[in-house]
């Protein structure tokens, strides 16, 4: 069914890092204004903007302590509306991130609540008394550690999924969610277009907060939280009093969620939500939990991909996203940084041709790397040192949490937007919150610009081809080579028109054979000069596009 989420082609922008307008060293909202052009000619159609709230920036702004105001740093609420007004001039929507599992601990409502078991804000959240030997539960939060803080002025506990100073919110409390509700109205009557759902499906907890099974210090209790009992009754509440009276969409944030479940938030009918991002691929390198490595496999990839593409086709619709502010580069991750280039273009290509709409993230169309850092120091998120600090207590050594901090870090995607080959890559003059990363030279969008063959251009064109075919964005999925841990081939179908996406996952030359004969059909994307029929040179990517005639099954 045709649908305006379908054919969104979104870009996130994670604000403290993308641009910024005043040189205090921190990105912000007149930055984004100076960008719009660019996105304009980058093609997409839509924003997904990192928190922008107020708030005491304990986990970049994922800690928010008025819903209803900008934070200062980031610019004002006129700055909004002008950033705002700039973005549909150009026709491009703009989705917000929305934080509603946990507020900041310095949230007026939490302030009063920790003060006073008599305060009216108290049942917002979760608090209870300890047992003999401590917290009320065994539950472990997602950055590691118990996640229950003691609250010494009711000699209680809270609880915090996430840092100690997120703490949850009480969904079963009904005045909690009115003023959800008006949070909402109040940013979609500005003309907000959508919400990226943070956590989404954690919001309703079994009240009782039983003590979870597993053994393992991260994420224990998730049992009792992950698609909680009365998530779609939350959800459908949401749905019903704010978001079918506005023109808009939704994506969720879904952590450890199976096809089967996603659908029963997405399934296209009962759309609770229009979208959800999942992690299966995202765990394709790691057990588990994402610290625990592994080494990448292609077919392990697939796999994943192929899953969600199959389960959700004519039911759902998937987003497609390799990189986000909590993720490593995927070129460090699933290409090759000796072929940084063709690998680049390669994952885009086999990404963005697969049924669903398409997210990039800062510096994915440029292929931006992993961060170079070597000291702890250099790190700024709260997860990185929570984890740090966990892994020693475990005793694994500094040499060891120092490597999977590397290779993890959400720091990694977060280090500033490199624009040119200026001082600090053009993101400011001033001293960058985190370092820049020391690449800029070398790997920035004014290089990228002038290039035809570059990174840049190729997200581009494939922008401009899903824009140019129908079949992109609504055909249907089938892949060939299944167990092949080196080429990736799928075809997409809509009416008379079919794709064909071919690509190597590999960094030597592969034999191939076309699954069929191809002379028929246009070559319309490739990421090399060369074309052999037969042949894949390293990381190549090709799109092929052809007319099907079906047979009427007579004669
Ligand atoms: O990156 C992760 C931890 O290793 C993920 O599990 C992440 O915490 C999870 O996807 C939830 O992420 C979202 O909510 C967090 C915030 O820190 C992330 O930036 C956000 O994307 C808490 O609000
Ligand atoms: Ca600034």
């Amino acid at each position: 069914m045709k649908r305006a989420y379908k054919e969104a082609i979104v870009y996130q922008i994670y604000p403290r890092s993308f641009k910024d307008s005043n040189n205090d060293g921190i990105g912000d909202l007149r930055g984004i204004i100076e960008k719009l052009d660019y996105l304009q000619y980058l093609g997409i159609n839509t924003v997904w903007l990192s928190p922008v709230y107020s708030s005491p920036m304990d986990d970049n702004g994922y800690d928010i302590s008025d819903y209803c105001n900008i934070l200062p740093e980031y610019g004002t609420l006129e700055d909004f509306k002008e950033m705002i007004f700039g973005m549909h001039k150009r026709g491009i929507k703009l989705i917000m991130d929305l934080v509603i599992n946990h507020s900041s601990d310095e949230h007026p409502w939490f302030l009063a609540a920790r003060r006073d078991i008599n305060s009216p804000y108290r049942d917002y959240y979760f608090f209870r008394k300890g047992n003999k030997n401590g917290p009320p539960n065994n539950w472990t939060s997602f950055f590691g550690g118990s996640a229950w803080e003691y609250n010494p002025d009711t000699d209680d506990y809270y609880l915090h999924l996430f840092s100690r100073k997120q703490p949850d919110l009480n969904w079963e409390n009904l005045r909690l969610r009115e003023e959800i509700k008006k949070i909402l109205k109040f940013w979609l009557d500005l003309g907000v277009d959508g919400f990226r759902c943070d956590v989404i499906n954690i919001i309703s907890k079994n009240p009782d907060l039983p003590d979870g099974k597993s053994k393992l210090p991260i994420l224990r209790g998730k049992e009792h939280y992950l698609n909680g009992p009365k998530i779609h009754k939350y959800l459908n509440e949401l749905k019903s009093d704010v978001f079918s009276y506005y023109d808009m969409f939704t994506v969720g944030e879904t952590v450890m969620i199976t096809p089967e479940t996603a659908l029963t938030y997405i399934e296209e009918g009962c759309d609770e939500l229009n979208m959800v991002f999942q992690f299966d691929h995202m765990g394709v390198d790691n057990y588990y939990v994402k610290w625990f490595l592994r080494k990448f496999k292609p077919k392990r990839l697939k796999k994943t991909m192929r899953k969600w593409q199959t389960a959700l086709d004519g039911k759902g619709w998937n987003s497609l996203y390799f990189e986000n502010h909590d993720q490593p580069r995927s070129v460090n991750r699933f290409g090759n940084l000796c072929y940084r280039i063709e690998s680049a273009k390669m994952l885009a290509t086999y990404l963005y041709f697969q049924q669903g709409t398409p997210f990039i993230y800062q510096g994915q169309e440029i292929a931006m790397t992993n961060a170079h850092f070597t000291e702890l120091s250099q790190y700024r998120d709260v997860e990185t040192f929570n984890i740090y600090r966990l892994g020693r207590k475990l005793g694994f050594s500094d040499k060891r949490m120092m490597k999977k901090i590397k290779y993890m870090s959400r720091d990694n995607a977060r280090t500033p937007m490199q624009w040119n080959a200026d001082e600090h890559a053009g993101f400011t003059k001033g001293i960058p919150w985190i370092e820049v990363n020391q690449n800029y030279k070398l790997i920035n969008v004014e290089k990228d610009r002038d290039n035809p063959d570059s990174i840049l251009n190729h997200y581009r064109k494939i922008i401009t081809l899903r824009k140019e075919y129908p079949v992109a964005i609504y055909g249907n999925y089938y892949e060939y080579y299944l167990k092949s841990n080196k080429v990736a081939v799928y075809e997409r179908n809509f009416k008379n028109d079919r794709l064909l996406v071919v690509v190597n996952f590999t960094s030597k030359k592969v034999k191939f054979k076309p699954p069929y004969d191809l002379s028929t059909y246009q070559l319309i994307l490739n990421n090399y000069d060369e074309e052999y029929e037969e042949q894949l040179l390293p990381y190549q990517a090709k799109v092929y596009y052809g007319k099907v005639f079906h047979d009427s099954g007579k004669g």
